[in-house]
């Protein structure tokens, strides 16, 4: 036959490399296989002369990076026998564990904070069905409240917390050493909870320990400047930042990250909201690439990186673009108010508009 097997999701691919039996109920949307896409534009545009990669977790099929991890939470948790799902979030999560929850069949809870999640991600908590619970409170409460009820009702946390989460997450450093052929000298990524970052660094330990790669990148996680606990080194009790996705002040994966910094020879850094959007609407309108804010900070901090010598030049990094610009059309709208124009329904005044922006 000519033809490649339909690809079914990151659990079928790397089976060997994740805790599930061979009789194990597999519930996944076909999950993972992101492109990792060579920026063409940005690095010269901004005068780094770094190879830089961004690979485009907004491509998954709930928008964000957090369906690897809940392909294999979701499939655990109804292999363990649970009827129910239980998470906090700033939006993806709730998103991811909605969808998986209604394709397995079993209920899902979300505990989401009032008036700062994306409007995208409210909706697909809404359409799959979710128990969509508003707190006034931020993702921190959120999360408190989560552990104590699960502690007294039969719910699964999905969650970071839960360990089966970071097992599917590991498998986008696989993807990336399989396409370059290698381990990337750096790869940088937004910073939350942390989970995404620790993943990551066991996707690549992984590889490096079997040796499959004989090097193991650099990690670097960036944070927003009113959500930045890993820089300050301590906790942050109200977090702030137009990235509501990474807008955590009490990241659960503290030691794991840490681990990951120390390990790698990485670093934590911080980006204000205005480097994050700026990022955000030089992939859109340099690259073609579409990513929520939060997503992007990993592209502003590997930017002035880049451009301040501490990655050096000719490196090969990657960026994780964590999230799909869909999901937050209200912050992308509000930074291109005045890209529409309006014109009467009329050949001449289409063709005028027309003519005016050609050179
Ligand atoms: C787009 O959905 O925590 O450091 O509740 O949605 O692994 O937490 C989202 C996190 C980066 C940070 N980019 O990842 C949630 C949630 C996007 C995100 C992160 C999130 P972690």
């Amino acid at each position: 036959m000519p033809f490649r097997p339909r690809y079914t999701g990151l659990i079928d691919k790397y089976r060997d490399r994740l805790p599930v039996r061979d009789d194990t109920r597999v519930i996944s949307l076909g999950e993972g296989n992101t492109p990792l896409i060579r920026l063409n534009h940005v690095p010269g545009d901004i005068g780094c002369a770094i190879d830089l990669y961004v690979k485009y977790e907004g491509l998954n099929p709930t928008g964000s990076f957090k369906d690897r991890g809940m392909t294999m939470a979701v499939t655990k948790a109804v292999e363990e026998g649970s009827r129910a799902v239980i998470c906090a979030s700033t939006g993806n999560t709730s998103a991811s564990a909605a969808a998986y929850a209604a394709r397995a069949g079993i209920r899902a809870f979300v505990l989401i904070p009032e008036g700062k999640i994306a409007l995208g991600k409210l909706a697909q908590a809404m359409m799959h069905g979710a128990v969509v619970l508003q707190i006034r409170g931020n993702f921190d409460a959120g999360m408190r409240l989560v552990k104590e009820v699960a502690a007294e009702a039969p719910v699964t946390i999905v969650n970071s917390i839960n360990p089966f989460r970071l097992q599917g997450q590991k498998t986008a450093a696989f993807e990336i050493i399989e396409e370059l052929e290698c381990a990337p000298d750096y790869h940088c990524l937004p910073v939350g909870n942390a989970g995404n970052i620790s993943a990551h660094w066991l996707g690549y330990r992984e590889y490096y320990e079997h040796g499959i790669v004989n090097s193991r990148p650099v990690m670097v996680g960036y944070q927003a400047s009113g959500a930045a606990p890993f820089l300050r080194g301590a906790m942050v009790d109200h977090p702030e930042t137009v990235a509501t996705a990474i807008r955590i002040g009490h990241p659960q994966s503290w030691d794991k990250a840490w681990t990951a910094q120390k390990e790698s020879g990485g670093w934590f850094d911080e980006c204000s909201d205005e480097e994050i959007l700026a990022a955000q609407r030089l992939l859109a309108g340099r690259e073609g690439i579409f990513c929520e804010p939060a997503s992007a900070t990993s592209v502003a901090g590997a930017l002035r990186d880049a451009r301040a010598g501490r990655i050096p030049a000719g490196s090969k990094v990657v960026c994780t673009l964590t999230g799909h610009g869909l999901k937050d059309p209200d912050i992308a709208i509000a930074q291109c108010g005045d890209r529409v124009t309006t014109v009467p329904a009329e050949l001449e005044a289409v063709r005028g508009a027309i003519l005016d922006r050609l050179e």
